[in-house]
């Protein structure tokens, strides 16, 4: 993983700016090689030593962030790996504080969230034993039973981690972050910056590219979607009170927009599409065009007709021409990974902000600036254009010179579709309606009006010329 994360440092677009304004930044970065699923995290005596010895502020970020991560290997990464950091944290000499990435969702299981950690019924240490003997299906069968209310492993296992943490906090100047949905940045280091797919990206890239035309979700829910440089402001701001302030108890810091800045799916999808329209993702599949329903019945309608009648056409089509057809199996996967999404996008949370008002008033003017976390101030429609913007251009890396081409692609979409639908309803006129004497009476009055129209028009236009 560090090795990966060097590779990054030195290509990746994200750093251009640092590099530019320091180019010897990567002098200061001690890249450390570990895993979280080995004992002891894999870690060096070496590394282990020079970590004892010098480390000031630990950030726990590493997590998996798969919602339908197994049981057992959610656990391992996300409480089991807690655990030990915060045994190696125990060790280090000069440690000030010790920030944990959390989730807003740790505890979606309640509507009103406040900035405290919510007890379990479970024990994480005794959980994690008992799983020890099991086998994956054993744990696949119990999963259920474990998660509760809960919709994934990973909210379930988020939460654990937040009560191991808390079980240290006697002993460790603890705080904990919890940020909502993390999306593209805001600012820093330029607007729109994002490099994956996972959470909103990949929706908004299939909407994008006209795969996705329907989605679950509530018009009015608040689409809590944080940017990440908001978080890691307000992670860094948190470091410093944590280190400096010592609260007598573990912090926990809810970062998110919904309420203070709320944005609602509806208009997410309005702004997204409306990008896509004027900035189109190259080799589109159909129009950029999503509706967003509550209602099941809607839903598996629009499903049925705007992706499972497409993806077959197209597998047909593909199929004749003597090619691997492969349209539904992505509209599988997509409807698979949208239905991880749907928890999320149904319904809204509040969450309580008393500790992020405080922090914000702890600083000093000139850091509040420096450490912007003010979400306030945030424009959603220029902030959802320019992550819309950059999933085009870093995450599938397209030209925006391109984008004249793109245009005429869509323009020829839509040409396709509108032969696509006449011949269809020639189609439907000849087969189901066209059988009695009236309709086709009308019918031959049709043909017969548009021959004649046409045929006056050819004359007139030859009489022109
Ligand atoms: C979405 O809804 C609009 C108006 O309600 C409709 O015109 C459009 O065809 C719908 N598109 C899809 C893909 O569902
Ligand atoms: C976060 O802090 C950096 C560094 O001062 C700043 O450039 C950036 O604008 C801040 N981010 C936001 C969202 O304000
Ligand atoms: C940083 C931030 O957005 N905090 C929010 C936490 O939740 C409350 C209540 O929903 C909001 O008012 C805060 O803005």
């Amino acid at each position: 993983l560090s090795c990966f994360v060097f590779v990054c440092v030195c290509v990746s677009q994200l750093f251009d700016r640092v590099r530019e304004d320091n180019p010897d930044f990567h002098q200061k970065i001690i890249p450390i090689s570990s895993e979280l699923t080995q004992p002891g995290l894999a870690i060096s005596p070496e590394d282990v030593q020079t970590l004892t010895s010098c480390i000031n502020i630990v950030f726990h970020c590493a997590a998996t962030i798969r919602f339908d991560e197994p049981l057992k290997h959610a656990l391992q990464l996300n409480v089991m790996a807690t655990q030990q950091l915060l045994s190696l944290a125990q060790q280090m000499q000069q440690l000030q504080a010790f920030i944990h990435i959390s989730t807003a969702y740790a505890n979606c299981n309640r509507r009103h969230i406040d900035e405290v950690i919510y007890p379990l019924p479970v024990e994480p240490k005794k959980l994690i034993d008992s799983l020890e003997w099991m086998d994956d299906s054993m744990v696949r069968d119990i999963t259920p039973h474990l998660i509760g209310d809960r919709p994934n492993t990973y909210t379930y296992t988020k939460a654990l981690a937040e009560c191991v943490v808390q079980q240290e906090s006697g002993r460790l100047n603890m705080a904990i972050i919890r940020p909502s949905i993390v999306g593209a940045s805001w600012q820093e280091p330029f607007p729109g910056w994002i490099d994956n797919f996972n959470g909103p990206s990949g929706v908004f890239i299939a909407a994008g590219k006209g795969i996705l035309r329907t989605m679950r979700a509530s018009n009015d829910a608040v689409a809590d979607l944080i940017p990440v440089d908001v978080v890691i402001n307000l992670t860094l701001a948190a470091g410093w009170y944590t280190a400096v302030h010592r609260p007598k108890s573990a912090l926990v810091y809810n970062c998110t927009t919904g309420g203070i800045n709320p944005f609602h799916w509806g208009e997410i999808e309005h702004h997204v599409m409306s990008t896509f329209k004027r900035n189109p993702l190259e080799q589109a599949f159909r129009r950029p065009n999503a509706n967003i329903t509550s209602s099941y019945l809607i839903y598996q309608y629009w499903i049925l007709v705007s992706h499972k009648f497409p993806a077959l056409l197209y597998d047909l089509f593909l199929r004749l021409s003597g090619q691997k057809p492969q349209m539904m199996r992505i509209f599988n996967r997509l409807h698979k990974a949208i239905g991880l999404l749907e928890y999320f996008s149904s319904q809204d949370w509040e969450w309580n902000s008393d500790n992020i008002n405080m922090l914000m008033n702890q600083l000093s003017a000139e850091d509040r600036r420096t450490f912007n976390f003010d979400v306030r101030q945030l424009n959603w429609p220029e902030y959802i254009e320019n992550y819309c913007i950059g999933t085009k251009k870093y995450v599938l890396n397209e030209d925006m010179s391109d984008i004249p081409a793109a245009r005429q692609h869509l323009r020829k979409l839509r040409n396709i579709r509108y032969t696509f639908n006449t011949v269809l309803l020639v189609f439907i006129w000849r087969v189901f309606i066209a059988r009695s004497q009236m309709a086709r009476n009308i019918w031959y009055f049709v043909v017969s009006l548009c021959y004649k129209f046409l045929s006056y028009f050819r004359a007139s236009s030859t009489l022109t010329q």
